[in-house]
């Protein structure tokens, strides 16, 4: 059971009214652990109460309504409310038939959960940002129609049967056999299945400066994790007799028109993590992730996972491209930029109830969010209450994956009171998620890119969740 609502913070661009947004404003966002099924859920606009006593009805919900209890009366589970009195209109009547979807859709009642571009970004159509709506989602997979997108130069639905990858050597004797792939060579190959984050290296990046956007859509939705399926590179590049023992680097080039270049570390390449890959969460890739082919280079700044895939040169030293010489470098206090800094160090963020939101009541609410680093595995995720005076561990749920997004919880009874919520993550290398003041203390306020700082929600008196800062 949760007592949320995704409020005014899911559009907050001022101007005419997002349609979407018209459909979640005054109702309540689901958590993984509420009973309640979306035609119930209707039933909060007759007044938190009748919410309330719904909420009892659920099966298994036992413990939940002894901590809320403190809350409103307990009224008799049920009464007066037609929709478990009498019969319901999906319960006496024939349903649909089968394949009326053929490609199944979401709920028409779930429409409020979309990508959207930030309220304080440009908008440049073709060059711009979509960010995934961590807020409504449950576990670690992010939908693939709600990944969010970044296009250099806009994005296209390339026919796989005219899509060519290539592999060559820098010189001659790097690659023996340089190789040009079709879809259909690459497919017939063994593949591997791997379930990995990609996070965009500015992703949070507007808080750099002190701005403090209203969603976690905006400040953490540069964030999706998928099943993608591929072929190692490393496979591709014994298949080309790439020599292996003087390769240092490669460059991998996109096929679209933003001259997508980057430099890739062999090391990934020969341990096997990095995929040349065509699938996403068991289908193929969507148009915008890259269809047909994109590289997967787990714990790495989005902007290396080539999409559109259409190159690999093997090399021997860094290709300072434009997206690593000019874009994607991290000026530091003293006036310098830092260069090649693709890890995406240790992260986390509660995404419920997170910016935006209300807690409609006091009493029991089960806080989550999401965890993850490029470096590995998250060991441990601490949660506070009071903006990071006193910490709780956090249950991680399973499964717990290198390089994946991590699911944490916490148990949590609202006492009504202001509190400040944060979360904070370690990973296996037993590096810990700083805070902004130690973060800035390093790295200063002008950068872009890799902000990983603990992420505070503020909860007013009124139930309403917003974004702070705390140094
Ligand atoms: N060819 C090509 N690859 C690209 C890009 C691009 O514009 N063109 N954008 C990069 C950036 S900056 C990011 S963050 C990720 C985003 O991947 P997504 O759109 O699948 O979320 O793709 C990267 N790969
Ligand atoms: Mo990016």
């Amino acid at each position: 059971m949760t007592l949320m609502r995704t409020a005014k913070g899911d559009s907050p661009r001022a101007g005419p009214p997002d349609p979407a947004a018209d459909v979640t404003s005054g109702r309540l966002r689901r958590a993984p652990e509420n009973f309640l099924t979306g035609e119930q859920i209707h039933l909060v606009s007759k007044g938190r109460r009748e919410f309330l006593r719904a909420g009892f009805l659920a099966a298994g919900a036992a413990t939940v309504a002894a901590a809320a209890v403190a809350a409103p009366s307990a009224v008799a589970a049920g009464a007066g409310d037609p929709d478990i009195l009498q019969t319901t209109p999906w319960g006496g009547s024939l349903g649909r038939p089968v394949a009326a979807n053929p490609y199944g859709l979401p709920s028409r009642h779930e429409r409020a959960l979309a990508r959207r571009q930030s309220p304080g970004l440009t908008q440049v159509a073709a060059a711009s940002v979509s960010f995934t709506p961590l807020q409504g989602l449950f576990g670690i997979i992010t939908p693939s129609g709600l990944h969010f997108e970044r296009h250099h130069q806009g994005w296209h639905d390339i026919d796989p049967a005219r899509h060519r990858f290539m592999i060559n050597g820098a010189r001659p004797e790097l690659v023996r056999t340089p190789k040009v792939y079709t879809l259909d060579d690459l497919m017939r190959l063994p593949s591997v299945s791997r379930m990995h984050f990609i996070e965009c290296g500015a992703n949070t990046g507007m808080e750099w400066g002190n701005v403090a956007v209203p969603t976690v859509q905006y400040s953490h939705g540069m964030l999706s994790c998928s099943e993608f399926t591929g072929v190692p590179l490393r496979t591709l590049l014994e298949d080309c007799g790439a020599d292996l023992r003087a390769a240092r680097f490669v460059l991998a080039e996109g096929g679209d028109g933003s001259s997508m270049t980057r430099t890739i570390p062999i090391e990934p390449v020969l341990s096997g993590e990095v995929l040349v890959a065509y699938g996403q969460n068991g289908e193929m890739l969507r148009p915008e992730n890259g269809y047909p082919l994109r590289l997967v280079v787990p714990g790495v700044q989005g902007v290396s996972w080539v999409k559109w895939l259409r190159r690999i040169e093997v090399g021997e030293r860094p290709y300072a491209a434009k997206d690593e010489a000019i874009h994607y470098v991290d000026l530091m206090p003293d006036g310098q930029h830092r260069q090649y800094t693709s890890i995406q160090e240790c992260k986390s963020v509660i995404t419920t109830p997170s910016g935006g939101q209300a807690l409609l009541d006091r009493g029991f609410f089960s806080v989550s969010g999401l965890a993850w680093s490029g470096r590995g595995r998250i060991t441990r995720v601490d949660v506070s209450f009071d903006g990071g005076i006193n910490w709780t561990e956090a249950t991680l749920q399973t499964p717990v994956l290198s390089k994946c997004l991590t699911r944490f919880s916490v148990p949590w009874v609202w006492d009504g009171r202001p509190a400040l919520l944060q979360s904070r993550a370690v990973d296996e290398t037993g590096y810990v998620q700083p805070s902004y003041g130690q973060l800035r203390q390093v790295r200063g306020t002008r950068s872009i890119y890799h902000n990983n700082a603990i992420q505070t929600w503020q909860v007013a008196e009124n139930g309403d969740v917003s974004n702070v800062q705390i140094l």
